[in-house]
């Protein structure tokens, strides 16, 4: 690393917090940079730049620029800490299997049930709950006989799957039925350089 890492992200968002999260876990030296979503910075040019899409979180390392939580994972595991996303083809692929659970099932259910309550968003509330039951019935089953998702060690595949799963209650999914899930998350919170997203409202820049 030439330059630290630059993280740019919003502190109600679950995808910046997953990025924040893993550059904490894994010791990676970074600069937290605010894009304020409630201002529409994401969709002005000087952020459009670094990433057309227009979303939160976007990196920069050095020269290197790259959007997308969980593709910023995978770099920065290669990267700077290796063992979360190990070379091994069975368990790399396994890795995949959850990050794509993040980027669908996860966001589809929870990370939207709190764009409804946190964000006041117009969308199909039953639909959202649905795709939740389904996720997390299936992800309690997983956890049943592991303590990880992947393997025998944390990998970023628990850090993609963690804080729209553990920040669930605030889209009003209860957690209480699903004790390997919140066994998973105590474990998670347990680990050395965890953080937690903190902000609960918008408007606030924590
Ligand atoms: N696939 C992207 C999704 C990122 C995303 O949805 N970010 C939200 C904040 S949590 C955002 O920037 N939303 C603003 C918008 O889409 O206009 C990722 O994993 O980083």
């Amino acid at each position: 690393m030439t330059s630290t890492l630059k993280i740019h992200g919003f502190p109600l968002s679950g995808h910046s917090h997953r990025v924040e999260l893993f550059a904490n876990l894994a010791n990676i030296p970074h600069e937290k940079i605010l894009v304020d979503l409630v201002a529409g910075e994401h969709k002005q040019a000087p952020f459009l730049k670094l990433n057309p899409f227009g979303q939160v979180p976007v990196i920069e390392d050095g020269s290197f620029i790259l959007a997308d939580s969980n593709a910023i994972l995978v770099y920065l595991a290669k990267s700077y800490a290796k063992s979360w996303l190990p070379e091994d083809p069975k368990k790399a692929a396994e890795i995949q299997r959850f990050l794509s659970m993040a980027a669908g099932e996860i966001n589809y259910g929870p990370a939207s049930a709190r764009l409804i309550t946190v964000f006041g968003a117009g969308l199909d509330a039953k639909r959202i709950q649905d795709v939740t039951v389904w996720a997390f019935d299936r992800l309690n089953d997983h956890l049943s006989d592991r303590d990880w998702t992947v393997g025998e060690k944390p990998t970023i595949a628990d850090v993609a799957l963690y804080t729209y799963i553990a920040h669930a209650p605030e889209g009003n999914v209860d957690l209480a039925a699903y004790s390997n899930i919140r066994a998973w998350l105590k474990r998670i919170e347990a680990l050395p350089g965890f953080v937690a997203m903190t902000a609960t409202k918008v408007g606030l820049a924590a």
